[in-house]
């Protein structure tokens, strides 16, 4: 068993330092924040995920886990810190990667092996973990293993996700990717894939992309099939009754920090302009929340009210969860504020209060919405009948009320 350092204790790193332990390595959670660090120390992690109180409150009690503001010497280290949207020139800021890396350089020995899990640009490996040690520690060039290892875990299901889904491992030279392969077989059930770096990186991102392109394709089914009057929720059902057919699910747009934005990375480091169809893609799904706010503004001047009041039902950015970031159903929420003169309220089950907005129960949206909005499907909407919604207009987006 191996000494880890897990850098950057956020959704993946933390329940990574938690899995780590139970499996009997000694790991080290390293995050600048001292409230975390101090919360973790406690046994108690700082966000919500299904299994991760007991995880940390076992692992922190066997002693396995701790964690710390800085690395210490270890033979492992797993840089997954945040890699940030920059929406201007729709890139990832790697500047947490930078100081990880500045600050785990001075404790890295001959032999240690750096892992780089965080979503990137291609090339991360080499330019943003490689390069940035080595320019600290130059006489260890060579002689320090380096690999590339993305995450594929669902958020709601990432303990299991992290345990059992295959894990593509690439390393900068074959004994880097035995070092990395040999690493993640000691915790991980799933099947251990060796690549090498630059394919381990197009990996994470084409698997993203290739979901944000086929959510494109049903986006832009649903708008065809609205142009010429025909119900797209049954079109999908049928179709995908072909062998070889799976549709995916139309919606108001596509969110998260992960599917919205990796294809950026690959359109941006195709300088030929290669990658049209994500790119496409990417506008399709970016463009649906603008078609949904003209939807609701002709449903809204047809209920020939001065004051009409707009309903929103669910604003996080997939059902069942209380994620708000890159959310589409925001975004609606948002444009509809300046686009209407209406009432807009909202009713976000996994959120108890939003700057800017009026959040009210499902009991009161329903009595009151003259126009009401299906934005995110969570469970707890089941439960609207057709009774619930006479004399109002529907607009809904994912299909789950008629
Ligand atoms: N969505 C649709 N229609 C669908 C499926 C999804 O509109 O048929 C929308 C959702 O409502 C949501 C967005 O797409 O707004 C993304 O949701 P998701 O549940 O498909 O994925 P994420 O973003 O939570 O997690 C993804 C996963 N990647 C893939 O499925 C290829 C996950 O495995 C990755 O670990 C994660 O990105 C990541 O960290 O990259």
């Amino acid at each position: 068993m191996a000494q880890v350092n897990v850098i950057g204790l956020g959704y993946i790193g933390l329940p990574t330092a938690g899995l780590l332990a139970q499996a009997g390595h000694q790991v080290l959670g390293v995050d600048v924040q001292a409230e975390v660090v101090d919360k973790i120390n406690a046994g108690l992690p700082h966000f919500e995920e299904k299994g991760l109180k007991n995880l940390v409150e076992e692992s922190v009690g066997s002693g396995l886990l701790k964690a710390s503001q800085s690395p210490q010497k270890a033979d492992v280290h797993l840089i997954i810190v945040p890699t940030p949207f920059i929406e201007e020139d729709k890139s990832a800021d790697m500047s947490y990667v930078h100081s990880a890396c500045e600050n785990l350089a001075p404790v890295l020995e001959e032999g240690n092996l750096v892992v780089l899990e965080s979503t990137s640009a291609l090339g991360a490996t080499r330019q943003d973990v490689m390069a940035v040690i080595e320019k600290t520690r130059p006489e260890l060039k060579g002689k320090v293993h380096y690999a590339f290892c993305p995450e594929r875990a669902i958020p709601g299901n990432t303990l299991y996700e992290l345990i059992h889904n295959d894990r593509v491992v690439g390393g900068v030279n074959e004994a880097s990717t035995e070092k990395a392969v040999a690493f993640y077989s000691t915790f991980i059930k799933g099947a251990i894939l060796p690549a090498d770096d630059k394919v381990a990186e197009m990996v994470k991102l084409s698997e993203n992309a290739f979901r944000d392109v086929n959510i494109a394709y049903a986006n832009e089914l649903s708008i065809v099939c609205d142009e010429l009057g025909i119900n797209v929720w049954d079109v999908i059902r049928l179709a995908n009754h072909h062998p070889r057919v799976n549709i995916l699910q139309p919606g108001p747009g596509v969110g998260g920090h992960c599917i919205a934005i990796d294809p950026w990375f690959i359109v941006a480091a195709s300088k030929a302009g290669n990658a049209k169809l994500m790119k496409q893609a990417r506008e399709i799904n970016d463009g649906k929340p603008h078609w949904v706010v003209g939807k609701v503004v002709e449903a809204v001047a047809k209920t020939n009210k001065e004051n009409p009041t707009v309903g929103l039902l669910g604003l996080a950015f997939k059902p069942n969860v209380d994620d708000l970031r890159e959310s589409p159903s925001l975004k609606v929420a948002s444009l509809l504020k300046s686009a209407l003169k209406a009432n807009i309220i909202a009713c976000e089950p996994y959120v108890e209060e939003l700057e800017g907005f009026t959040l009210v129960s499902q009991e009161e949206i329903l009595e009151k919405a003259d126009v009401l909005v299906m934005l995110t499907d969570h469970d707890a909407f089941k439960t609207i009948t057709l009774e619930n919604l006479k004399g109002k207009q529907l607009i809904d987006t994912r299909g789950s009320i008629n």
